[in-house]
């Protein structure tokens, strides 16, 4: 085990309501590729069936004066000229159900680290070079081609991306394994200068994914991700300015199973 420098920073809490500050510690250089499966490294994988991804719902939050929760499809552009993108029923039956069959026997997801703690989900990284979250370099492997193909048939339905380069990505699952959590933490995905769209297509359980300015408390926005659904964050500031999470689900709403497909994309130069 080679030893790891750490840096202590002292981030802003934005996922809570309180204004706190706290102290993190975040690994310095690239020491442990968290997703390793293999040797001492091996980590615990998700097993799920297409069955158990079928459509379900979930507890919705409660909205406060300003927050807004936004379960319809539209284009939503924010104050500074980002745009929030939601689509339903993106894919045909047929596509939907094929990429749940093909996402079901993918079996490279493992329960990597964020922070010095396990994540409550299973998510494999995919992309030209490791993808740093969770204070951490993540391993990252080629697109597999039914990703491929299903980012094409998305693009039918959202056609800018056609304009734009295909950096990186997360299939994330989520399911009862991590009952009384199963959510992300606030982040943004702004690791990229060029950075411009991210796309989450889900399927299965529907969750809320939060997005909130970092520079008005006030502004947040719960989008409603049901199944067959995806959610754009657009434009050059959108992570500059905004942080995202998936919102955690109280005690008594039970975690079903969600995978979401996140593929971030760059401009063109
Ligand atoms: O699961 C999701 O829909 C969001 C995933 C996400 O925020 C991320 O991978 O950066």
């Amino acid at each position: 085990m080679t030893s790891i420098d750490f840096i202590v920073q002292k981030r802003k809490r934005v996922d809570d309501d309180d204004d706190d500050d706290v102290v993190v510690a975040v690994a310095k250089k690239p020491a442990v590729l968290t997703t390793e499966k293999s040797g001492e490294n091996k980590a615990k994988q998700g097993k799920i069936s297409a069955t158990q991804l079928a459509p379900m719902g979930c507890n919705l939050p409660r909205t406060k004066n300003s927050q807004s929760l936004v379960d319809v499809a539209g284009f939503f552009p924010l104050p500074d000229g980002s745009v929030l993108e939601i689509l339903y029923n993106v894919l045909s039956k047929d596509d939907r159900d094929e990429y749940v069959a093909l996402a079901v026997a993918n079996d490279e997801r493992v329960q990597g680290k964020g922070g010095f703690s396990p994540t409550p989900r299973y998510y494999v990284c995919y992309g030209a070079e490791p993808y740093k979250f969770g204070g951490a370099y993540q391993k990252t492997i080629p697109f597999p081609d039914y990703i491929a193909r299903t980012e094409r048939k998305i693009m039918q339905k959202y056609p800018r991306l056609r304009t734009l380069r295909r950096w990186n990505g997360v299939d994330t699952l989520y399911n009862g394994d991590f009952n009384g959590s199963g959510g992300i933490s606030a982040h943004s995905d702004d690791e990229h200068p060029d950075i411009t769209d991210v796309i989450g297509y889900s399927v299965g359980q529907t969750r809320v994914l939060r997005v909130r300015s970092k520079h008005n408390k006030d502004q947040w926005y719960n989008v409603v991700m049901p199944d067959n659904s995806l959610v754009v964050m657009s434009g050059p500031n959108f992570q500059r300015n905004y942080t995202h999470q998936i919102d955690k689900l109280g005690k008594n709403s039970p975690i079903g199973a969600r995978i979401s497909l996140t593929i971030r994309y760059l401009a063109m130069k």
